[in-house]
């Protein structure tokens, strides 16, 4: 037999390896459909762009019937790592589970086929990560302002800057001066932006100021004619807030009888005394005349509700700028070097957002705004640039699309599918593509949204409530706010019956115990 001389071999192997693509994720944490100007229907797209971001929309595509399983952090990210819904995967819920890293991952098997992997900023699953070369994440939620990061030696070390861009710092230097260049990479970049407590970069603090921006036609939400369980959670503008933490006030401000009560302005305290001052600059004012307006009584309850959303949206979208300034400079550094030819970028968040729909902000509910994500993918020579696709497709999905990217084998037991059939054909849903999409949240104590759990289809979304045994019917079409559960109406009885079949073949299908 030919003996290949090793060298060759070598140089085939590392031929091959190139021609894999590299995979780039970049990930936020909380960040609505609504706030991202690339998704049509962004009702702040007047004031407020996302020129980074949507330019993965029109040199790739951009997925409008995007969702997550599990409408909260972790479980999220547990979804994504292996391609199983919660109850497969462990991770249930923020409040008590730990991600169980023995388990499959699509990094691990991209790395055993010779990938080099890494994951820079939030993680979020408790367990230390696992199937990484190189990781550095922050501890828990993390914090906005001179923030921590876990090393891999178990030490944490501590970064004086904005989290945003640090991330971003980490994440660019990884590429440029740290991985091994002659592997394929896959590498996670996961913000912390834009997730509570809303805290801007300083460049940011007077954007949108003097403006007001629009509100959601249900900011006043009365919660009729759906579920009392509506009414039971805790994320509220009008209520839930706490002065500090929320509303940019503090100890060393002055504040009206009460108000800095609950949990304080904990971003502030962990600023240096120069960061202060540009923070007291630019909010002391406006929180005073808020003050002086509601202690000469020019506001309202209505008012106040008025005043604590702008105060939140103006803060939630300044997060945003921040984190698509930086989105920016990974993409021209993938421009710059050549990267970006070979490489799939992705960006998408955890979950969706309320930002102000029905009265709240958080997520959770299986109500579209939160139960939607973000999915804009661009992937030269493979998925054709300007594609808006209406297939319906999950977090779980993006595992064995990796998978089948980097040319393996997609497990059996992972419960997602491959997108690259949807990409293939230019965003449309082939014939075989799934029907409807599952979902479940546990019902942790954080905020009080009820346990439930669901299914939906382009038009329909039916949600079981099993504390209650109550279901609930939507009708996207008619109420494309959800504002009316249509579960008792008898126009909508054989609906309800063909969405309780698929419930049904769902949760069979998924192994829902
Ligand atoms: C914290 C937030 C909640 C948020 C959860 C989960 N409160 O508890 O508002 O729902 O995280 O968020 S805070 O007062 O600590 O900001 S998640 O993104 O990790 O799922
Ligand atoms: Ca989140």
């Amino acid at each position: 037999m030919m003996r290949i001389p090793s060298l060759l071999l070598a140089s085939v192997i590392a031929v091959c390896a190139a021609q894999k693509p590299n995979i780039v994720f970049l990930f936020s944490d909380d960040h609505a459909l609504q706030a991202i100007t690339a998704y049509q229907g962004s009702r702040y797209a007047e004031h407020f762009q996302t020129p980074n971001i949507d330019r993965l929309a029109k040199e790739g595509a951009v997925f409008e019937r995007s969702y997550c399983a599990n409408s909260i952090c972790g479980p999220s990210r547990a979804c994504i790592l292996t391609g199983k819904h919660s109850h497969i995967n462990g991770f249930i819920d923020n409040n008590s589970s730990r991600f169980n890293g023995a388990q499959p991952t699509f990094p691990k098997y991209l790395q055993q086929a010779g990938y080099e992997t890494a994951v820079i900023g939030k993680w979020h699953l408790v367990s230390e990560p696992t199937g990484f070369d190189h990781w550095e994440i922050l501890p828990g939620q993390g914090s906005y302002w001179n923030p921590d990061f876990i090393q891999m030696d178990g030490s944490k070390k501590r970064f004086e800057g904005y989290c945003t861009d640090l991330i971003a710092d980490k994440t660019l230097d990884w590429l440029k001066n740290r991985r091994d260049k002659n592997k394929p990479f896959v590498l996670m970049s996961q913000h912390k932006a834009p997730h509570r407590n809303w805290v801007p970069a300083a460049r940011h603090f007077d954007l949108f100021e003097g403006i007001d921006l629009p509100e959601p036609e249900t900011l006043f939400d009365d919660y009729a004619n759906r579920s009392g369980a509506l009414k039971k959670q805790k994320m509220s503008i009008e209520k839930d807030f706490f002065w500090g933490w929320d509303m940019m006030f503090h100890e060393k401000t002055p504040a009206a009888a009460g108000m800095n009560d609950g949990l304080p302005n904990g971003e502030y305290r962990r600023m240096t005394d120069a960061q202060k001052a540009a923070f007291d600059k630019a909010y002391g004012p406006r929180n005073q005349k808020f003050l002086d307006d509601l202690a000469a009584g020019r506001l309202d309850a209505k008012d106040v509700v008025r005043w604590k959303y702008q105060r939140y949206i103006k803060n939630y979208l300044r997060t945003i700028k921040a984190l698509d300034e930086n989105i920016g400079r990974v993409l021209d550094y993938l421009d710059e070097s050549g990267l970006a030819e070979n490489t799939i970028v992705i960006y998408s968040s955890d979950q969706g957002f309320y930002l102000g729909e029905h009265g709240w902000y958080d997520k959770r509910w299986m109500f579209e705004e939160s139960f939607a994500m973000p999915f804009l993918i661009r992937w030269p020579g493979v998925v054709k640039p300007g594609v808006r696709s209406q297939a319906l497709i999950q977090n779980i999905d993006y595992a064995p699309t990796f998978l089948e990217a980097a040319g393996l084998e997609i497990p059996d037991d992972i419960q997602g599918r491959s997108l690259l059939p949807v990409f293939r054909n230019d965003g449309s849903a082939p014939a075989d593509w799934r029907k409807g999409l599952y979902y479940f949240y546990s019902g942790e104590a954080t905020h009080r949204v009820a346990a439930h759990d669901g299914v939906a289809n382009h038009r329909y979304k039916l949600m079981h409530l099993p504390d209650t045994g109550e279901w609930q019917l939507f009708d996207r079409e008619k109420d494309p706010r959800e504002m009316h559960s249509f579960h008792g109406d008898p126009a909508y009885a054989a609906t309800l019956a063909e969405m309780k079949a698929l419930y049904q073949e769902l949760r069979a299908q998924y192994k829902v115990r």
